[in-house]
């Protein structure tokens, strides 16, 4: 009989195109020993309820959040809905709109959908929210703004504080996207986090950026009671009510979140942000060198007016490169991504 072959997951050696990463060692080996935990029960799983606390009060600093509430979630996705369904339920109106950048993630669209909330969504001004636009959406139904700190196909951060002053002078609630931008950004130059601006939410997903094993997003809030108008009684648990989404949740992507912050913030995620950097402007400068129009690295990520079929020819050699929605090549320069691969990445562009 012929052996089963075991499977391998994908190498990330020549992956350009994805937001997740190699785990840090620690953050593997607490996910591989938390496997068997149920943050969703946190009478029964203590230990693994603790951590989670732990990853909310580490998810704080790197966000400047003294007192943080919040909870590991499933990804940003589940991140976003929870944050639109927080602003949906406070604002009690009975045709409720959110209003945000064209430049929103699409979980943003799933949560409308879901939460009954009318997405309203302005034109961005070189791909950044324009507030002025944003504000022309805004009426008397609108629970929420959204801004995005690190959008997922260009790396652009919207004008934050402005934003959540415009949601400040409405009543209403500011959440803030960072699922992807929020572990280089305490090392860039911007205003982003909970000290800059009176924002109320925010995703930041250790699984992305941060270096965890996946499932390890994150939400965090300025304030316990914003989580109020989500609890669900439990009546047969240990705990009496459940703010999350999910019920049975990865104590894995718990652990794996406490244990790459506790290895790499702060200084680790410095060297990355600074190494992550360098090699998107090193990129960057190739192709424009090359005749392409570039745009970015405003954080790790490239993108150039490569044509279509040529992403595709780079496909079959095996790089996993992506476009944006107006077909440009769009690189993401996660923490694998070396400069020796970005180096015969180039080198595979000028074969064509
Ligand atoms: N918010 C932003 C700004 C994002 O970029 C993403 C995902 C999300 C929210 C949703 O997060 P989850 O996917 O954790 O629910 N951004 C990437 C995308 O959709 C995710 C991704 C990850 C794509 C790995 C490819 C990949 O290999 O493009």
């Amino acid at each position: 009989m012929q052996p089963v072959q075991r499977a391998e997951p994908q190498s990330f050696d020549r992956v350009l195109t994805s937001m997740c990463t190699e785990p840090h060692p620690k953050a593997r080996e607490a996910a591989e020993r938390f496997l068997a935990t149920n943050p969703g029960d946190p009478g029964t799983y203590e230990t693994v309820a603790q951590l989670e606390r732990k990853a909310v009060e580490l998810l704080g600093r790197v966000t400047g959040l003294s007192n943080p509430a919040g909870y590991v979630t499933s990804g940003g996705t589940e991140a976003n809905i929870q944050a639109v369904r927080i602003a949906r339920n406070r604002a009690e109106r009975s045709q409720p709109n959110i209003v945000g950048p064209d430049s929103i993630h699409f979980s943003f669209r799933k949560a409308a959908e879901l939460l009954g909330v009318e997405l309203r969504t302005a034109p961005v001004k070189e791909y950044r929210a324009n507030v002025t636009a944003m504000n022309e959406l805004i009426d008397e139904d609108t629970v929420g703004l959204i801004a995005v700190a690190g959008s997922t196909e260009y790396g652009v951060v919207d004008p934050i504080p402005a934003i959540a002053e415009l949601a400040e002078d409405h009543e209403i609630l500011c959440h803030v996207d960072a699922a992807w931008g929020g572990f280089f950004l305490p090392f860039a130059d911007f205003d982003w986090d909970f000290s800059d601006a009176p924002i109320d939410t925010m995703t930041i997903d250790p699984h992305k950026a941060g270096q965890a094993a996946v499932p390890a997003g994150g939400l965090l809030a300025r304030s316990e009671r914003l989580f109020d108008s989500l609890a669900i009684n439990t009546p047969y648990l240990e705990t009496t009510s459940q703010i999350t989404l999910t019920g049975t949740r990865s104590g894995a992507g718990v652990a794996s979140a406490v244990a790459a912050m506790e290895a790499l913030w702060k200084d680790g995620y410095r060297e990355q942000y600074e190494r992550s950097m360098a090699n998107a402007e090193w990129l960057a400068t190739q192709l424009r060198d090359r005749g392409h129009d570039v745009f970015g690295p405003e954080l790790p990520l490239v993108t150039a007016d490569l044509s279509v079929p040529m992403t595709d020819e780079l496909r079959e050699r095996d790089w996993r490169v992506s476009k944006t929605g107006a077909g440009e090549m769009r690189i993401v320069c996660q923490p694998h991504v070396t400069r020796s691969m970005l180096r015969s990445f180039v080198a595979d562009l000028d074969w064509y």
